[in-house]
């Protein structure tokens, strides 16, 4: 399986060399390639289109992880028993398990966004699980960039820190 796909890939780039459509196409060539694509038959069309993908950067999206958090507060008596909610964009990513009766948690939780680009917030909130209403302890929102970075959310009371990795 592993080995046709291999052939099959060093065809597809035999061919497109032909075309035209070399390796070295970048990315602001796509248009270029497109057109030099478009006059080429259904099966050439089709090696261009793998081709140009192929050409295309590398992109997994983005991982958030990492998420700690420290003097957290919550109910006057008793300590908070916190989880976060994250999102990127409008792209809801998911939530950690809530840990009780902590007011300096660490959550193992891992969230991906495979599609996602760089320029959008990445919104965290952090949450005090309550029997009737969880009450919000803090949120805040970063612009994602390329990259690996370490995010601080300072919040009226504690903070909390997480990891991100964007290409
Ligand atoms: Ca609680």
């Amino acid at each position: 399986m592993i080995k046709g796909e291999s052939q099959s890939s060093d065809r597809t780039e035999a061919t497109a060399q032909t075309t035209g459509v070399t390796a070295q196409t970048t990315v602001l060539d796509h248009s270029l390639a497109m057109t030099s694509c478009y006059f080429t038959s259904r099966f050439l069309l089709l090696a261009c289109g793998l081709a140009m993908s192929h050409l295309s950067p590398v992109h997994a999206g983005l991982r958030v992880w990492g998420f700690q958090a420290s003097n957290l507060v919550g109910d006057p008596t008793t300590p908070p028993d916190p989880y976060v909610k994250v999102w990127y964009g409008n792209t809801f990513g998911g939530m950690t398990d809530f840990q009780k009766d902590i007011h300096s948690p660490v959550w193992k939780a891992e969230f991906n966004f495979p599609s996602a680009r760089a320029g959008s917030g990445i919104l965290v909130e952090v949450w005090d699980k309550d029997l009737m209403h969880d009450d919000q302890l803090g949120k805040c929102s970063n612009t994602a960039k390329e990259g690996s970075y370490t995010v601080t959310c300072r919040f009226s009371r504690g903070h909390i820190t997480y990891s991100y990795e964007m290409s």
